[in-house]
């Protein structure tokens, strides 16, 4: 393999541990093409010193990139309940009035806000298909490329997964009005799917799945059809599941059955599968979803600013199952906030601590967390997104050793107090495929723009 560039870090996460004085060889394909711990004086000639700790870039298994633009707005108590369905209604006024070129700016932003993080990937949930009113647009791929163009802009890799949505709930017979934005039949997102592989078919950061709304949004054949036909191109499907106890208990009036315990009869799922929230599954159920190979995103700060529950994750750590993590609705853009709080939320249930570590049989729960991000996102953006080895996307962060966070921390123990002391440990630089993205301020000026013509706000 040729090489591109050279680095040299005093310490790397690799294969679950930190490696010390470690030679990182990009090829010019934008992979690794070598990998090498203890590196001696000799091999470190003519590469770049890198000023930190580096850790593999993380895949953001989960995102509505336009949920961005209300990020903070939906925080005051309206009338009667406030719930995940009355967040809803509010996400979808919005959702009705953001056109292209505002999709466009406000993603852009989200993607390099992403990348400062040390995300390197985002999968993109997406069904704002449709203009304003409803109506195709001339070109089915006109909300998709905006999203392209943005992730290129920013530079973060992109798994689109333009969704189908086709009916308000399990007995509606179609959309509710406002819905009308996210028209889709098997047949347009596969479409779609297909258009934007060919797209990616050179692009190392860019390809595509598809994704199923929610049973709720789709009914039991087109959901057969359309993962079966994504899956036999070789697609992941990535669907929404047991969110919400309502959608629970309205399945089961309609299926006699819980949502996931109805799937895993399809007899559809395989390791192509990403069950996004699951947060209302029986062990049983968890153990039905382990065994068939699918696996679990789970987007801890959304869940936590929706009221939607807690995800059993010693469950399913003990099972062996797999599973990322993914900011969905953008109330935060930090990985490592969404892993602290995974980990809370089981320290709050369970009034125990280092819950993740007990579960998976390892003694830092940091670590856990960090693999399973990994190793689950890359599965999810299907792509050789799996951490810092050869073939792997060059994907990195480096984290900086002046953050408060790590001032004077022992180098073993760095990615415990990056995930668990807060303020977040700062990321100095981040590199995708080899090459370094601009920051977020150079994106800025478009965001605000967007955000001031949809709110009015400060420019
Ligand atoms: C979404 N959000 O697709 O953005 C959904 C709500 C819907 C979450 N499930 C939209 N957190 O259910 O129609
Ligand atoms: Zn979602």
């Amino acid at each position: 393999m040729p090489e591109g560039r050279r680095f040299f870090a005093a310490q790397a996460w690799i294969a679950g541990g930190w490696a010390r004085d470690v030679l990182l060889v990009a090829g010019h394909d934008g992979r690794w093409a070598e990998m090498r711990a203890g590196a001696g004086q000799a091999d470190r000639a003519g590469a770049e010193v890198l000023p930190g700790p580096v850790l593999p870039g993380v895949a953001n298994g989960h995102s509505h990139a336009f949920q961005r633009a209300m990020a903070g707005l939906a925080e005051l108590s309206p009338a009667g309940r406030d719930d995940f369905w009355s967040w809803r209604d509010r996400m979808y006024a919005a959702a009705l009035r953001i056109t292209p070129s505002q999709l466009e700016a406000i993603a852009t932003f989200l993607y390099a806000e992403l990348l400062q993080a040390g995300y390197t990937q985002v999968c993109e949930f997406h069904y704002l298909h449709n203009d304003l009113d409803g109506k195709p647009y001339a070109d089915p791929l006109e909300m998709s490329l905006a999203l392209v163009r943005a992730a290129k802009r920013a530079g973060i890799g992109l798994t689109l997964l333009p969704t189908l949505y086709m009916r308000s709930g399990f007995t509606a017979a179609g959309l509710r009005v406002d819905q009308r934005r996210f028209a889709s039949t098997p047949d347009s997102v596969l479409r779609i799917a297909q258009a934007l592989r060919k797209l990616g078919a050179d692009d190392t950061s860019l390809t595509a799945g598809i994704a199923i709304h929610s049973m709720r949004a789709v009914d039991a054949g087109a959901l057969r059809e359309t993962a079966q036909a994504a899956r036999g191109a070789g697609m992941p499907v990535h669907i929404h599941i047991a969110e919400q106890q309502l959608e629970v208990d309205d399945c089961i009036a309609q299926h006699g059955r819980r949502p996931i315990e109805w799937l895993l009869e399809q007899d559809l799922l395989d390791g192509g599968w990403n069950l996004v929230h699951a947060t209302h599954a029986s062990v049983a159920e968890l153990h039905g979803v382990q065994r068939s190979g699918a696996a679990i995103v789970l987007c801890p700060s959304t869940e936590a600013n929706l009221g939607d529950g807690v995800f059993d994750l010693p469950a399913w750590l003990a099972a062996g199952g797999r599973c990322c993590i993914g900011s969905d609705s953008h109330i935060t853009r930090s990985w490592m906030e969404e892993l602290r709080l995974l980990e809370y939320s089981g320290r709050l249930v369970l009034r125990q601590r280092n819950v993740a570590a007990r579960a998976a049989g390892r003694e830092a729960t940091a670590a856990v967390l960090f693999d399973a991000a990994i190793g689950g996102g890359g599965a999810a953006a299907d792509l050789p997104l799996a951490g810092l080895a050869a073939g792997q996307r060059a994907d990195f962060c480096v984290l900086d050793p002046a953050s408060p966070a790590l001032l004077g921390i022992p180098a073993d123990r760095v990615l415990d107090a990056a995930v668990f002391s807060s303020p977040d440990a700062r990321v100095a630089r981040v590199f995708v495929g080899g090459a370094e993205p601009r920051p977020p301020a150079a994106h800025a000026a478009g965001f605000a723009a967007a955000m001031h013509a949809l709110w009015g706000g400060v420019a």
